[in-house]
């Protein structure tokens, strides 16, 4: 996938703000923090299309992006940020769960994990979830360019174990360096192969 066009679309804080489904949506998901924004920076070529921050809990929304006017970057917002309140919480993740539940032209969960550490039960709750929702999800761990390649594979094969996937229905990646990123663009592109 070329990326030739990205632009922010809207910023959605209840179901009924959803855009009319009028094109596939890749959704990209992560603990608060982790690296998503910069990610989905680093694989548009765009520098500041979605805003990143050293503070983390920003994102509320979902915000909304149209790349090449043909799918939907989706940005969820970002899970287990302790400052928020309890009740904050419960309410992103009901959004969050209605949207990944609703929406009938989602292709992919992009699920992003720090490749530094080990699986947080946060995102082992997710992944089991989209598992079992039968919703395809693929994980990026991010932030390689903090290890050496060596560390790379061995925290990697970790990561694979703790979720139970196989080491090729993931991606490692770096929003830094770029790492990766090429194989993750070919990777959504061949996931909604009519774009
Ligand atoms: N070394 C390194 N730092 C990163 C990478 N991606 C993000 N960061 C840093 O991690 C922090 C959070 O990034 P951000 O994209 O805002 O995270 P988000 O909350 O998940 O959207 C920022 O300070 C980024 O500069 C990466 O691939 N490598
Ligand atoms: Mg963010």
């Amino acid at each position: 996938m070329r990326i030739h066009s990205a632009d922010f679309l809207t910023s959605v804080h209840a179901l009924r703000q959803l855009p009319a489904p009028d094109y596939p949506e890749i959704a990209f998901a992560g603990r608060s923090n982790v690296g998503k924004s910069s990610l989905m920076n680093r694989l548009t070529g765009r520098k500041n299309l979605v805003k990143t921050s050293s503070r983390p809990g920003k994102t509320r929304g979902l915000n909304y992006f149209l790349i090449n006017e043909s799918v939907y970057f989706v940005d969820l917002p970002g899970y287990g940020f302790a400052r928020v309140s309890k009740k904050e919480q419960a309410g992103w993740q009901e959004l969050i769960t209605e949207y990944l539940l609703q929406r009938k032209f989602l292709h992919l969960v992009v699920v992003i994990i720090d490749l530094r550490h080990p699986l947080k039960k946060m995102d082992r709750d997710l992944t089991d979830w989209l598992q079992y929702q039968e919703i395809p999800f693929l994980p990026a761990y991010t932030k390689a360019d903090k290890l050496s390649k060596n560390k790379q594979i061995q925290h990697a094969s970790s990561l694979d174990a703790a979720l139970g996937i196989n080491g090729k229905n993931r991606v490692i990646c770096s929003a830094v360096t770029g790492q990766g990123c090429e194989e993750l663009r070919r990777r959504l592109a061949f996931d909604a192969d009519s774009w």
